[in-house]
């Protein structure tokens, strides 16, 4: 199949876009290495990091991302504070649901917030999202009701809602392949002519996969408008970054032609700002963008991994003085001091949150048992058919038992 190139039909520009990988007043983390521009100018640079907000809740001004929340209102802020700490109520409310038995598996978002909320709430309704498996926030941010995210981990369904409602797909476990339904979504989405953009999610890990790689050569040789919003949580399940990469991951764009970011990912205005920066230049036909929200997934990798087999507190202890919902706190008391209200509803708001989850989850009916022998195939298959028949055999064979359960 030939694939006619979107780039011919929109004003390309140089791929080093607007803010792209140049330099700028942005605070670095120290590390030297040589690069080149995406244009192929030898250049020495440091590892960047954009942050808006301090760990300590401090703002710090960057002229090439401040304009993208330079009118943000304190209800806007306000509102950001609220998108994370019940996101955060809602991810603890699913850890302990599990540990109860009333979910087979949880993948938490702790530590993920601003990463999460600042990329989501840059999103315009009408543009597209394809997420991993931990994107509850990003998944709030679009609408979706955070009961409808619990089905899958409970058993009940395959997915538990339409992506077409929310333009938010599915929940993606084969790491890294949704980069590459995102970038033929986005492919379609210019094809179609329209100024919508597509994000995708995926972490660390992921970024190893060839399945990331070969999103990252289509989307740049078509100038597809899509932005691969990379949360770096420092692990890949077991595997530190170290093992990934040896380069930034955001670096690893420059090899593409296009430009990579890094962004503090505990910092939610400035992950706002630079996910909103790289999807408008998505929609003005600039092609793709690699965002890496530089972050720590503080919890588990998922409630059957312990990851005190492989990482010390210390580590744990570092990112947590870096807590994405304390450092907006600290920024928001700062700016004004009629927020008493605010929090005191908030934690109302969060405590019936949790109890909702609660209920709807413990409520949600079991499927019928032969339902995972339909949906494969249009017309039957025999040999679908055959295990269809033993597993109606061992069923039965549980007759005399429930029975018994009746009596
Ligand atoms: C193709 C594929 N290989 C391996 C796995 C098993 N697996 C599940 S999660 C995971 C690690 C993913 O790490 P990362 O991309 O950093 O995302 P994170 O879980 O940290 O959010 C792996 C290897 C999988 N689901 N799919
Ligand atoms: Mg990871």
């Amino acid at each position: 199949m030939t694939v006619e190139s979107t780039a011919a039909r929109k004003p390309r520009r140089s791929a080093g876009g607007k803010a792209g990988t140049t330099g700028s007043k942005r605070s670095t983390t120290g590390t030297k290495s040589t690069t080149r521009t995406a244009t192929g100018k030898a250049r020495g640079t440091e590892t960047e990091l954009v942050q808006l907000l301090t760990p300590e809740g401090e703002r710090v001004k960057n002229a090439e991302f401040d304009p993208y929340v330079a009118g943000i209102t304190d209800d806007e802020l306000r509102g950001l504070y609220r998108d994370m700490v019940l996101t955060r109520r809602f991810d603890a409310e699913a850890t302990a649901l599990q540990r109860q038995g009333e979910l087979g598996l949880w993948a938490s978002l702790l530590g993920q917030e601003a990463a999460q909320i600042g990329s989501g709430r840059a999103t315009r309704e009408d543009d597209y999202v394809f997420p991993t498996y931990r994107e509850h926030g990003v998944a709030w941010c679009r609408g979706v009701d955070p009961t409808n995210l619990l089905g899958m981990f409970r058993g009940v369904n395959n997915g538990g809602w339409d992506p077409n409602s929310n333009n938010f797909h599915l929940y993606t476990i084969v790491i890294g392949s949704q980069a590459l339904h995102a970038t033929g979504y986005a492919m379609g989405v210019a094809k179609d002519g329209a100024d919508s953009a597509v994000i995708a999610y995926f972490g660390d890990g992921a970024s190893s996969q060839g399945d990331v790689a070969e999103a990252f050569t289509f989307s740049a040789v078509y100038n597809a408008p899509v932005v691969f919003f990379c949360q770096n949580n420092q692990w890949a399940i077991s595997e530190p970054t170290e093992k990934q990469t040896r380069v930034p991951l955001y670096q690893r764009a420059q090899g593409y032609g296009f430009p990579g970011v890094r962004v503090d990912g505990n910092d939610v205005l400035a992950c706002l700002a630079v996910t909103k920066w790289a999807l408008e230049r998505a929609r003005r036909g600039e092609g793709p963008t690699l965002v890496e929200a530089f972050t720590y997934r503080m919890g588990a990798h998922t409630t059957s991994d312990d990851p005190s087999r492989y990482r010390g507190d210390d580590e744990r202890a570092a990112w947590e003085a870096k807590d994405p919902i304390a450092r907006l706190r600290t920024y928001i008391e700062s700016q004004t001091d009629t927020n008493e209200g605010f929090f005191a509803e908030l934690e109302e708001e969060s405590e019936a949150l949790g109890r909702r989850v609660r209920e709807v989850v413990r409520a949600m009916p079991d499927p019928d048992r032969f339902a995972i022998f339909e949906n494969a195939y249009a017309d039957g298959h025999a040999l679908v058919d055959e295990e269809r028949a033993q597993f109606a055999a061992y069923q039965a064979s549980f007759a005399d038992v429930e029975e018994g359960n009746q009596r």
